[in-house]
């Protein structure tokens, strides 16, 4: 089901056949050389120019590979790695945070994979537009949107085909958060790029997502304000509600939606000492309130989701995160210290200023957002850049299959917002279990294992559905320290979730089930 751009295709690296016929030691490094720039020489496609072609070695962290950069008009820019030792498979990478560079790390993966790889910047150079690249700018808005994403997978394709001489055997879409907006923007508006999508955790209501950003930044400011400082009083709290519902002390709460937590009737009041670690403001207490019910208007209508429990304790975080050890989800997702502007502040201001709204204003001024106005002034942007279509019914008639799954211990994007498009799905097209499965993952943070266990074999799994008509049910995660499962859990397709069978050793998987 993959598509071509219909250009004319180079068919003269036939005499190599990498991957069919001869071994990778046998192929000199001319030859190498020669292969990987008479794709450069002799591919043409419409608006696709392809600029280098480098020839990079193999090294300790990757094989050999055919390294190609090109640009789609006008400003969109592309990587493609093509290994020597190729396993036949195009495997696209999504980007991380605003995006405007390609995403090196992850294609590393996919290239060790011995995959064909490749990422785009989405239509701008971050090191060189920063973050006003939109500035009243609607075909960078569109590039950003979709455009690039679309036109890079398929310029991808072709060049893969014109530099192996045939085709990719299965093509892959892997990514999480920013990334995964862009798997869902595939799903719904291009359902014949990818055979395959597994996403993670996606920021796919973009709009939304920022307007959530907006609210907790304004409950946690002023007499909002909580220093992280507090956060194992909020952990204690509201673990001693809640840990034991999954039938286990272990430090996950499995099921947020059935712990009632209640921040007024749990948590001590500051009675003396406001300043102490151990008790909350009642204005404090207002801001959980707010930040845990999600973002309302002034009727009371429900705007965005609001954070589920299970993030305040201490976990592993990501390496990208560059904190010293174990901590709270909540640090720099949700309180700050005083003084100091939250990561997701930094995104939203930016987004405001120059994607949201029909005309941009770089002087505007967050805490002038209006949550009974404003969210209908960013419906262009919505149209543009939200990837909230819940009609995946084309998708599903080509044959695609599609893996989603959120860590429920997640504060950058509520693992909630996922569930509601998921549900939205299911009522749109039925029964999604011949080609999208969800999945929640108790514990895990954004991007890491936080308090859960997080490790699945997501990729393989994918692969066994697409290539093997193997779809997935239960699954089986572990949390992994130093090489060595500590715990390992079922990780069930959704509405189900796993819960102990109330006797056996509870770090292992095989005494949960998943139930309703
Ligand atoms: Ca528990």
């Amino acid at each position: 089901m993959r598509s071509s751009l219909g250009g004319s295709i180079n068919s003269g690296l036939a005499s190599l056949l990498f991957f069919t016929l001869a071994p990778a030691a046998e192929i000199s490094d001319t030859e190498l050389a020669t292969a990987c720039h008479s794709v450069m020489h002799e591919y043409t496609s419409p608006g696709v120019t392809l600029v280098s072609a480098k020839v990079i070695a193999a090294g300790q962290r990757n094989p050999a590979y055919c390294k190609i950069f090109g640009t789609i008009t006008i400003d969109i820019g592309f990587e493609v790695r093509l290994p020597v030792d190729w396993n036949g498979r195009f495997y696209m990478v999504g980007n991380e945070g605003s995006g405007g560079r390609f995403n090196e790390r992850n294609m590393g993966t996919a290239l060790r994979m011995n995959y064909a790889t490749a990422s785009t910047d989405q239509g701008y150079d971050g090191a060189v537009e920063g973050d006003s690249y939109g500035y009243n700018n609607r075909q960078k808005v569109i590039d950003y949107g979709f455009r690039a994403t679309h036109l890079s997978a398929l310029a991808a394709e072709s060049v893969i085909e014109a530099y192996y001489d045939t085709p990719a055997a299965y093509s892959y879409f892997v990514a999480g958060s920013a990334g995964a907006r862009q798997a869902l923007m595939e799903a719904q508006r291009f359902p014949d790029d990818f055979d395959g999508i597994l996403l993670s955790a996606p920021v796919h209501n973009i709009t939304k997502v920022h307007m959530w950003g907006l609210w907790k930044a304004k409950a946690f400011s002023g007499t909002g304000h909580i220093d992280p400082a507090k956060l194992p009083a909020l952990a204690k709290a509201v673990y001693k509600e809640c840990d034991d519902d999954d039938g286990v002390l272990d430090g996950v709460i499995s099921d947020p939606l059935s712990c009632r937590f209640e921040p007024d009737e749990h948590l001590q009041l500051c009675e003396d000492s406001p300043t102490s670690p151990d008790c909350f403001t009642a204005a404090q207490i207002a801001a959980l309130v707010a930040v845990y019910n999600g973002v309302r208007n002034s009727k009371g209508d429900d705007l965005f989701a609001g954070q589920p429990v299970g993030a305040e304790a201490r976990g592993d975080m990501p390496p990208w995160m560059r904190t010293d050890g174990p901590e709270s989800a909540w640090n720099d997702w949700m309180l700050v210290p005083a003084g100091e502007t939250p990561r997701y502040l930094n995104f939203a201001k930016s987004f405001l200023r120059y994607m949201a709204f029909d005309i941009d204003n770089p002087d505007y001024d967050w805490t002038t957002f209006d949550f009974d106005s404003d969210p209908l002034l960013m419906a262009k942007a919505s149209d543009i850049m939200d990837a909230d279509d819940p009609d995946l019914r084309q998708f599903q008639a080509s044959g695609g299959k599609m893996i989603h799954y959120h860590h429920w211990a997640d504060t950058a994007v509520p693992a909630t917002n996922s569930i509601e498009y998921f549900e939205q799905v299911q009522e749109v097209t039925g029964n999604t279990s011949d080609f999208y499965k969800f999945y929640l993952v108790p514990g895990g943070f954004h991007g890491s294992q936080g308090v859960g266990a997080t490790h699945v074999s997501w990729l393989d799994t994918i692969i066994d559905w697409v290539e093997n008509g193997n779809a997935p049910g239960e699954l089986v995660a572990t949390r992994d320290k130093d090489g060595e499962t500590v715990f390992s859990r079922k990780i069930c397709p959704y509405p189900l979730r796993g819960s102990y069978k109330g006797s056996g050793d509870e770090t292992s998987a095989d005494n949960f089930e998943c139930v309703q």
